[in-house]
């Protein structure tokens, strides 16, 4: 009676446990947005305190579970039970009490242990972390680092400023000059050096969102009014995937972003990179049009592009935007996808990345342009938000005198020329 009962349930339990553990698999693991994958020593840190807690609870479980069991099993009712004498039932049995509220205590206590020097040291880069002794490309050296330490951080460490915005994301780099004060801030897509602490400074512009890079770090909120920081570094070369963590409105769901981890040799080199203004539109007289019609359909107000149009700096800067790999917050993938696909299954590894594809590109910019600032597109049908309640789309809401009257329409050339300027600005 007892093992048809138990091979009963074991009938039932086996597809509900291969269903379960069908989620640890090691491909599932992998995902771009894993917290069991980590590649940096922050993530790293916050996964071993997740196991430790992971471990200690399955102990705990097998040790309640199995007494339970133990109990039901060795005190079943048997036939004959009607009869047998009452035992008499305990109440209040210190030692028993003290001894339970001891065990409890002291899970927290273990607990507690990796937790809080979890949390002291993802708080901020750690001293061992600082360059103090090494000689590299941009942290100059320093001594007496220990004694002077916050000064050391912020002189020797890599800063990074993040700004939230509904719907995307700033990046400055204060130390370097790329900052949206200078014309030179990033958007939706950072790139750091491997195997560097970075310093990450969060704050908002607008409300609450929450900096997450699953594989680097965990969340730390960005709040208006407020300095939040935390710090990160990435051991391995590849394409990070990060998102809004915090709901903050319409488009939170589409709210993400990058990093790009490279050599130290390639970041000098991208910082060069967005120091540079965008060239001269050569050849392209389409090109050239569409540079014109940037102006004409009040897009410079918004936006930055360094070398031609200086204006805008409440948009994302648009002057290297055709490098990036994503756009409009990082939602819209510029890479082809079966490329990008068939290279994640060759190097099973969800960080490698294929490059921007031209014409990808082209048509998310002209899907972008043409759904925000327009109640009908091209062909006179209403256009579907790409991302609800942009920012861009609701322009007329930044009151700024006149702008209700500026909200655009595009021709389906007037489309193509905007994105064929766009495609210039690598
Ligand atoms: C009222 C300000 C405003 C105006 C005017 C404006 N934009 Fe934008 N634009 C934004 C904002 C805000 C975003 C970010 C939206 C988001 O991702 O949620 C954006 C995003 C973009 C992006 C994606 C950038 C990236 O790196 O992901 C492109 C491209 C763009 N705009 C092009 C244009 C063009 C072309 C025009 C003119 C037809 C224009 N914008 C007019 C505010 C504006
Ligand atoms: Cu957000």
């Amino acid at each position: 009676m007892f093992s048809r009962f138990f091979s009963r349930v074991g009938l039932l339990a086996a597809p509900f446990l291969a269903l379960i553990m069908a989620g640890c698999s090691k491909a599932e693991m992998t995902v771009r947005q894993s917290t069991l994958d980590p590649k940096g020593p922050v993530a790293k840190m916050q996964y071993d305190v997740f196991m430790d807690t992971v471990w200690l609870v399955v102990v705990l479980f097998i040790l309640v579970g199995g007494l339970l069991v133990y109990a039901v099993i060795k005190f079943r009712a048997r036939p004959g039970d009607e009869d047998a004498p009452r035992i008499e039932e305990g109440h209040g049995n210190p030692l028993v009490e003290i001894g339970l509220i001891t065990a409890s205590i002291g899970a927290l206590v273990i607990i507690a242990i990796p937790t809080l020097s979890a949390i002291w040291y993802t708080d901020d880069v750690p001293v061992e972390s600082v360059p103090t002794s090494k000689l590299s490309a941009w942290y100059p050296r320093l001594e007496g680092a220990k004694e002077n330490y916050a000064k050391v951080v912020e002189e020797q460490v890599l800063e990074i400023d993040v700004i939230g915005k509904q719907w995307w994301f700033r990046f400055e780099y204060p130390q370097l000059g790329l900052t949206n004060d200078a014309k030179r801030s990033v958007p939706n897509e950072f790139v750091i050096p491997k195997g560097k602490a970075v310093r990450i400074n969060l704050r908002s512009e607008d409300v609450i969102h929450s900096f997450w890079i699953p594989k680097l770090a965990g969340k730390v909120d960005l709040m208006p009014g407020r300095k939040n920081h935390m710090w990160i570094q990435g051991d391995e070369v590849g394409h990070y995937y990060g998102q809004c963590a915090e709901f903050c409105g319409d488009s939170h769901a589409y709210m993400r972003f990058r990093v790009e981890v490279v050599e130290p040799a390639e970041f000098a080199k991208w910082v060069q990179k967005q120091k540079t203004d965008a060239g001269a539109v050569v050849a392209s007289p389409k090109a050239e049009k569409g540079k014109a019609l940037f102006a004409a359909k009040t897009c410079s107000m918004c936006h930055n592009i360094s070398g031609h149009y200086g204006a805008g700096a409440f948009a994302p800067d648009l002057t290297h935007v055709a490098s990036r790999k994503s756009l409009a917050g990082a939602w819209l993938d510029n890479r082809d996808p079966k490329a990008q696909l068939a290279k994640e299954q060759q190097t099973q590894n969800t960080e490698s990345s294929v490059e921007v594809d031209k014409e990808v590109l082209r048509a998310n910019l002209k899907k972008w342009i043409g759904s925000s600032g327009v109640a009908t597109g091209a062909d006179g049908k209403p256009t579907k938000d790409v991302k609800p309640g942009n920012r861009m789309h609701f322009y007329k809401m930044f009151n700024v005198a006149g702008l209700t009257e500026t909200q655009q329409k595009f021709t389906a050339d007037e489309l193509d020329c905007l994105a064929e300027y766009l495609l210039t600005l690598k």
